[in-house]
């Protein structure tokens, strides 16, 4: 009986230290580029021995000037997702609004409105998001300062499996008007 004892007690000791080694470990790697215009970020995880590896270019980024009094305004990227796993754009956090929303544009009756998308937008693997004038987009909703054509801002985009990543968005009266001739295929 005595010496049953001893065994479980060892086999608890055991089952513990392993709990902590090799149970749940974490590891992610996490790189981030940018280089004319062009962010990539690329991360490896390994979680319990799942791995995960995901791979988003941004490009195509800029926000739309404040206009007049109006207390919002958009902003635009387009997320190309080149790693191996599917991936979603959760959310976007800016210090120059009150609130960010991610924005889609819906028919309500003949007029056209913007509508939130609070679950965000899927990134499938090597697929591509577009967010750009008159269709998805980053809504900046109260806006603290009055971004003006020719700064820069920042915006820092959460990703469900990239996590946060941030880009510098050129302001502009006419977001992505120069780069409409990219944009045909
Ligand atoms: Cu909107």
């Amino acid at each position: 009986m005595r010496k049953f004892f001893i065994l479980s007690l060892a086999a608890l000791s055991l089952g513990a230290l392993a709990g902590c080694d090799g149970g749940h470990s974490t590891a992610e790697v996490k790189t981030e580029t940018e280089s004319h215009g062009v962010t990539t970020v690329k991360t490896k995880s390994d979680v319990d021995g799942v791995k995960t590896e995901s791979g988003l270019e941004l490009s195509h980024y800029a926000v739309r000037a404040a206009l007049g009094q109006n207390p919002n305004t958009g902003g635009y990227v387009t997320v190309k997702n080149i790693g191996k796993d599917d991936d979603r754009l959760v959310s976007v956090a800016c210090d120059c609004a009150e609130k960010v929303e991610l924005h889609t544009m819906k028919m309500d009756g003949d007029k056209m409105m913007m509508s939130p998308v609070p679950e965000g937008f899927e990134v499938k693997a090597g697929q591509t998001l577009e967010l750009k004038p008159g269709g998805n987009h980053i809504m900046l909703m109260g806006l603290k300062t009055r971004p003006a054509d020719g700064e820069t801002l920042s915006l820092t985009l959460n990703f469900a499996k990239a996590g946060a990543v941030k880009i510098e968005a050129p302001v502009s009266n006419a977001p992505l008007s120069g780069a409409t001739e990219h944009s045909g295929h």
